[in-house]
């Protein structure tokens, strides 16, 4: 590395932390802090030789465009929907990214989310706070141990999953467009037949193109009146609407979800039903890991400058 510190764009906020040990190595520039931050990149993009964003905000190709001299992207999460990496690629941009880090907290979630909803802990919260137990009897729940768990999705969160739900002596299934090698689980080639199969569907598929809608009106039939669906994946591989919809008339039981088509902004119809358990896309924000990954983050970018290439490097 030259005695001059490279330049990094920053695409939004990031915490705290990372935003200083980001400004302490290296020249940064904070995009949104700009007073015209299209303007900017239009002026500067050539400026910058990194790019440090994240996976809700992400890069698109326009911005890629507007960056001539850019070698490399540093995203915070494990997400690249918002990250186009084949075009990277061929533009000679390496991704670095933070999976693995995650897939403790997401898995957690993933069961928070689906034993909240099932034993209805959210909705007996709020009866114990508005006074209702004196008067009112509780409804029954539904029980979690001994169910069928089918898993959309089994890569590295889908198997963090899986084996949470051996503690559950839950029995797993799951649904990829190939059988996953070096697993035990049984696989269902159609995700209908899976959800059929399942008591409790839970979505851990990567976002983008590929998966959108995936779990239509058709699954989630499947999954029917008895069955919860739990997604701590992407908004976008549920039709939302369908699914409000479905979760509105009772045709599932009731779903778990910690991201949504348009976040922040949350369909309002679900706000005033008791059947779904609704987080503000919080699987990954534990301290431990969210520090994780700020630290992978900064590691991508420093072996990117000391040997080349990002430690953890998405391929397209
Ligand atoms: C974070 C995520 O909320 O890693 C991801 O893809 O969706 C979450 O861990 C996100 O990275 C914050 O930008």
């Amino acid at each position: 590395m030259s005695s001059e510190k490279p330049r990094v764009l920053q695409f939004g906020r990031l915490m705290p932390w990372l935003e200083q040990q980001l400004a302490d190595r290296y020249d940064v520039v904070l995009l949104a802090q700009q007073p015209d931050p299209k303007a900017y990149l239009a002026e500067h993009g050539g400026e910058f030789v990194a790019a440090v964003t994240s996976a809700a905000i992400g890069i698109d190709n326009a911005g890629i465009d507007a960056m001539p001299a850019l070698k490399v992207i540093s995203s915070f999460g494990v997400g690249l929907d918002k990250i186009d990496v084949e075009y990277a690629g061929r533009r000679g941009i390496a991704v670095g990214y933070t999976p693995d880090v995650l897939n403790d907290c997401v898995a957690d979630t993933a069961f928070t989310l689906l034993l909240d909803v099932a034993r209805r802990a959210s909705e007996a919260d709020r009866f114990v706070r508005r006074g209702a137990w004196p008067n009112d009897k509780f409804p029954l729940a539904t029980r979690v141990s001994g169910k069928k768990l089918g898993i959309v999705g089994l890569g590295r969160i889908g198997r963090t999953i899986a084996r949470r739900a051996s503690g559950f002596d839950m029995e797993v299934r799951y649904h990829n467009r190939r059988p996953a090698e070096g697993v035990a689980y049984g696989y269902e080639a159609s995700l209908v037949d899976l959800a059929r199969w399942a008591d409790f569907l839970v979505i851990a598929a990567a976002g983008g193109a590929e998966s959108r809608n995936l779990v239509s009106a058709e699954v989630l039939d499947a999954l029917g009146p008895k069955g919860f669906l739990v997604n701590i994946a992407r908004g976008t591989v549920v039709d939302e609407p369908v699914l409000v919809q479905y979760l509105r008339e009772k045709r599932i039981a009731g779903a778990g979800l910690d991201v949504f088509v348009d976040e922040p902004h949350v369909p309002e119809a679900l706000f005033e039903l008791d059947n779904v358990v609704l987080l503000p896309h919080v699987a990954s924000a534990t301290h431990e890991t969210r520090q994780a990954m700020a630290e992978l983050v900064l590691e991508n970018l420093h072996t990117f400058f000391s040997e080349g290439r990002p430690r953890v490097a998405a391929m397209a």
